[in-house]
């Protein structure tokens, strides 16, 4: 298994272009793009038994959100909230089973926690960060505008302007062979214009969120037509790989038309410096 590093810059054209991987090149993704996509960044098997309950619980929220179910007969330590379909990691790991709610503690961490996944995040954040909201969401095809409702095309910097340094770790959970994009909704990011975004989301965000509501049509399109400034990056990903992007790039879940399985996934957020009194300090 190689660690690879995905050419955001490649999607452009339509071509996939993968490369082996070091920090500087993960590093150089981020800066330019707001997003490096990471495959192979750990042995799916290290979290096997994660993955066969998210299978599960995926299989149960489909079948009761299907039916319009507001009540998912889920244990209470699964703190889920059928408005997004969505919960806490540490209810499905192997390891923790809700007896702690600290995702540093799990199997997930142990596997994605690689030495350049923390070497990049030490680089950004610092050895000591800070994480909040570590969880688990199920993303069904074919049940839009219900429970599920795919977020509106944003910037965490927009949403959650407090906190500093902010970037989101996000990993399909999916079963073997099953790529996000392709088979499930995955994640789409607009690439472009990326320093205005940073700039902008935190004082102007009004301004922001006008311009991604200007986007909407196409960021269902299969072939959306875009303006020079922009494109959607759609990363193919399965179990092992992992997409960090930073704060300032707008993203959301993309459904592609072929899609016939459920999407689980795992996301939480990084940052260096908080005003959030839920945030939990930790040591990269
Ligand atoms: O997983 C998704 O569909 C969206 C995730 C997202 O927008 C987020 O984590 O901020």
């Amino acid at each position: 298994m190689v660690l690879l590093v995905e050419d955001v810059g490649a999607a452009r054209e339509g071509r996939q272009d993968l490369q082996s991987a070091s920090l500087a090149d993960a590093a150089s993704q981020l800066d330019r793009f707001g997003v490096v996509i990471l495959r192979n960044a750990f042995d799916p098997l290290q979290i096997a038994a994660l993955l066969e309950r998210a299978r599960a619980h995926a299989e149960h929220v489909t079948a009761k959100a299907m039916t319009g179910a507001t009540e998912y007969d889920l244990p209470e330590h699964y703190v889920f909230s059928p408005r997004n379909l969505a919960c806490d990691l540490t209810a499905l790991d192997p390891w923790t089973d809700g007896r702690t709610d600290d995702w540093t503690q799990t199997s997930l961490y142990a596997a994605v926690m690689t030495d350049l996944v923390r070497d990049l995040f030490i680089e950004l954040l610092g050895p000591e960060a800070f994480w909040w909201v570590a969880r688990v969401r199920v993303s069904i095809p074919g049940n839009d505008g219900k429970a599920n409702g795919r977020l509106s095309l944003h910037t965490e910097l927009a949403q959650i302007p407090h906190l500093s340094g902010l970037h989101n770790i996000w990993t399909p959970l999916t079963p073997p062979g099953v790529a996000t994009n392709v088979d499930c909704p995955g994640l789409q990011f607009y690439v472009g214009r990326l320093s205005w975004f940073a700039e902008m989301s935190k004082p102007h965000r009004e301004e922001v969120e006008d311009f991604l509501g200007g986007l909407s049509e196409a960021m269902t399109e299969e072939g959306p037509e875009l303006d020079e400034n922009g494109y959607f990056f759609r990363p193919r990903m399965e179990a092992g790989d992992v997409a960090i992007f930073s704060g300032a790039i707008p993203h959301t879940a993309y459904v592609p038309q072929g899609a016939t399985s459920p999407r689980v996934n795992f996301d939480v957020r990084l940052f260096r410096e908080a005003d959030e009194p839920q945030a939990h300090q930790f040591t990269l």
